[in-house]
């Protein structure tokens, strides 16, 4: 066993068990494992080599069913690598490499632009409430920040994992003032707050959006207390398999995660990640292609007939 497999193990071991979480990170994390995988693959024909990539990627894929933009992200470096498949292998691996390494890169561009128009949105004397850990959100917040901006920030524990706590600790890392509390809190806090800034695993072509679980009940407090409820997000969430009739698959998570050790024979217990905000509760998405209700942006995504910015252009 190499180097690699190793690496490649354990990647795809903290992806799982949620040491690397959000969607975006899971992303980069999934190229890093075909990057990692070309390097050290002993694949005598670009052919053999094109199917060891591919069956890799679907090992990834299927470690975490609620991300688009984990599969948009493997599709795209496999189906690149596979339109090559006709220089030697050697050449091949290389080319590979170059395209997990772009699309790492554009991937981190991306997020710097989505930061740049939704700390736009963050005025003086905000408290925006969020929910989970989205690096998107958390670029936003810092941004805003260095660009002088004065507010503060109610973050929820996010159980049953506490990603809420990452999130408390970047921004606190920024000197943002936070607020943390447990998710049940989030409807008494919400008088207090003056937006809602979320992140998203995926947006369905009916414009809904698909986030940690809990983030639809804070939808629903938010349009009681007339708050903006607003989701930052590239376009390589958005799933057009949606638009054919898929629903977004949600994942079902361990009964341990939520029970913890101690038995809790006879009950059926649900642990699903993700929940579903229909596009009714959400004021704007924030992408790096600009700022848009759901409806437009859906519009627009399909009439350019692309996703992902600079990433298609691997
Ligand atoms: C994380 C989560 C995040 C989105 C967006 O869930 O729901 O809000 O993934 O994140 P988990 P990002 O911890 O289960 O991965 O903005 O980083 O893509």
């Amino acid at each position: 066993m190499s180097a690699n497999d190793d690496a490649v193990k354990k990647i795809m071991r903290d992806i799982k068990a949620i040491k690397i979480q959000g969607a975006r990170n899971v992303a980069v994390a999934g190229a890093r494992v075909l990057m990692l995988v070309a390097q050290g693959s002993q694949a005598k024909s670009s052919r053999d080599f094109v199917s060891e990539l591919r069956r890799v990627s679907r090992e990834v894929v299927a470690l975490r069913p609620t991300e688009p933009a984990l599969r948009f992200g493997q599709e795209l470096i496999v189906s690149r690598v596979a339109s090559r498949k006709g220089i030697p292998v050697g050449e091949l691996r290389k080319y590979a490499v170059s395209v997990c390494r772009h699309y790492v890169s554009e991937t981190r561009k991306m997020l710097d632009v989505i930061a740049q128009y939704g700390a736009r949105l963050i005025s003086d004397g905000d408290v925006v409430m969020t929910h989970c850990h989205s690096h998107c959100v958390v670029e936003i917040f810092r941004l805003a920040k260095r660009q002088g901006k004065d507010f503060s920030v109610i973050v929820t524990e996010t159980r049953p994992l506490f990603q809420g706590k990452i999130t408390a600790r970047e921004l606190l890392r920024e000197k943002i003032p936070v607020v943390y509390c447990v998710d049940s809190a989030s409807a008494s806090l919400m008088k207090d707050a003056t937006k809602v800034l979320v992140g998203a695993d995926a947006v369905t072509a009916g414009g809904d959006v698909v986030n940690k679980i809990g983030t639809y009940q804070i939808a629903i407090e938010a349009r009681e207390y007339k708050v903006p409820f607003i989701v930052a997000c590239g376009t390589h969430k958005y799933d057009a398999k949606t638009a054919f009739g898929f629903p977004e698959p949600i994942e079902e998570r361990a009964r341990a995660e939520v029970v913890g050790k101690g038995k809790l024979s006879g009950a059926k217990v649900v642990n699903p990640a993700f929940d579903v905000t229909p596009k009714e509760y959400v004021y704007e998405i924030v992408t790096e292609a600009g700022v848009f209700s759901p409806e437009t942006l859906v519009s627009v995504l399909v009439s350019r007939g692309k996703k992902g910015g600079d990433l298609s252009a691997c």
